[in-house]
């Protein structure tokens, strides 16, 4: 895509490096699987060592647990490149390196850390991250999933849903109610009293390995305990803030692509004798969605820049989150409408694209919610 905010001049070598060597990986090695992916509704695990052999899991980590110290604009760089691919790419990161990569290095004992994280650097140990129940989506607080305290561990009882990599997880992190309040868990996706089955049918992310689970007596040994978590939400809600940070990025790659099928298809299209790119009104839909993708790009730069400084707050990050999702659906739309018919064809992977994104736009915290957290952050008045 033209770089018009000349953003390329801000990445430093090893960003750029890293952002080539992602997209050349996307080119040549995702984007021909994901059609059969797709339609077929399987993750291509074939690429998971791939992925942990450029490096891709827990990057922003140090050295000493298998990371390679990379900027938080790395890690949106190859966020927007995997998802150019698919949203089930950046989803698979996003849950392995955001949402369980970091809690265990941020929550995590020293123990834990050197048990986990080289491994789960190198693609041997996948997580899965288990907040949202059936009856417990939006207002994780009323969950009903508890961990009782017995001699020498805990019990776990309750359901999780929506899960993404959980078919295929070797930890689960597990947030449950104790006495105290919500407690976080490493628990080993084997052990007895947990089970997980497929969750069949979605029409959206068909390529992401999405899972539900049921916790029955489930016994686990006490140094499960993830022990800097705390009492309460704000452990999992700092989580949250990594994986929408990685939304934010990755969800304007699928407009990437979305905008330049359009493109190349508006210069070739022949219709009243003329490429339809010369119509003014396709003109306009391509100028508004570039526009988008500049503006959203320049915002998470931005907000990269501040994070590495130590100077960004979840606030922020909800605002990448609603406004890139938010316009990387009506990218996806306009371009599905010029290409007309063929628009809905799976080859032309635009409505794959425009599919995936629904679920992206709903999880993480729903365009409703990322509205709230702006508005009391606008107002002070909790609205939820
Ligand atoms: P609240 O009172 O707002 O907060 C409790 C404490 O946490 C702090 N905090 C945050 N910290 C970091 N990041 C955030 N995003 C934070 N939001 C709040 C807050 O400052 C407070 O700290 P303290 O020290 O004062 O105690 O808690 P609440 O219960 O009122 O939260 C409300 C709400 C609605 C914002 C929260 O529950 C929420 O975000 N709900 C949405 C649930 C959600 O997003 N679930 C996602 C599940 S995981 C998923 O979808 C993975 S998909 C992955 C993939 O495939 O890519
Ligand atoms: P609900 O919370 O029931 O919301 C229904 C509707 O009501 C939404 O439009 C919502 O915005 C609106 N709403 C709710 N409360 C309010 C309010 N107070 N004010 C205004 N509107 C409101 N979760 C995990 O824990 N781990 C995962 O790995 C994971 N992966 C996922 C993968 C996929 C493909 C999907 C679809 C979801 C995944 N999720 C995961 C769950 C996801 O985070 C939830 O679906 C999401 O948080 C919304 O919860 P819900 O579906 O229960 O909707």
């Amino acid at each position: 895509m033209q770089d018009l905010m000349q953003l390329d001049n801000q990445l430093t070598t090893e960003e750029k490096l890293i952002q080539q060597s992602v997209r050349q990986f996307v080119d040549g090695e995702v984007i021909p699987l994901m059609m059969d992916a797709y339609e077929k509704a399987y993750f291509p695990k074939d690429l998971m060592p791939k992925m942990a052999k450029l490096g891709l899991m827990g990057m922003t980590l140090p050295e000493e647990y298998g990371g390679s110290n990379a900027s938080s604009v790395a890690y949106g760089l190859v966020c927007h490149e995997l998802e150019r691919g698919d949203s089930a790419l950046r989803s698979f990161i996003s849950v392995q390196s955001s949402l369980c990569m970091f809690p265990i290095f941020t929550f995590g004992s020293e123990e834990q850390k050197t048990k986990y994280l080289p491994d789960m650097a190198q693609g041997k140990i996948i997580g899965c991250f288990c907040l949202t129940e059936p009856n417990s989506g939006s207002d994780p607080a009323s969950m009903k999933t508890t961990a009782k305290k017995v001699n020498g561990g805990w019990q776990l009882n309750g359901s999780k849903m929506w899960l993404t990599n959980a078919p295929f997880a070797d930890i689960a992190i597990i947030w449950a109610k104790t006495e105290d309040g919500i407690r976080g868990f490493i628990v080993p996706s084997d052990s007895k009293g947990l089970s997980i089955t497929s969750m069949e049918n979605k029409l959206s992310l068909r390529a992401s390995a999405t899972g539900e689970m049921a916790l029955q007596d489930c016994f686990i040994e006490d140094d499960a305990l993830l022990p800097g978590s705390g009492i309460g939400l704000n452990a999992p809600l700092q989580c949250l803030t990594q994986a929408r940070y990685g939304i934010a990025w990755g969800a304007m790659g699928a407009a990437e692509f979305c905008y330049e099928q359009a493109v190349s298809y508006a210069k070739e299209r022949i219709q009243f004798e003329k490429p339809v790119a010369s119509c003014q009104m396709i003109q306009k839909d391509l100028a508004d969605m570039l526009t988008e993708i500049c503006k959203a790009q320049c915002f998470n730069y931005q907000l990269g820049r501040l994070k590495d400084a130590g100077q960004s707050n979840h606030v922020m990050v909800s605002m990448g989150k609603m406004n890139a999702c938010r316009e990387a659906i009506k990218i996806a739309h306009k371009a599905r409408n010029i290409l007309g018919g063929n628009g809905i064809m799976l080859e032309y992977h635009v409505m794959r694209h425009m599919n995936n994104l629904e679920a992206v736009y709903t999880y993480e915290g729903t365009d409703n919610i990322q509205h709230l957290i702006l508005g009391r952050y606008i107002t002070g008045f909790n609205a939820f």
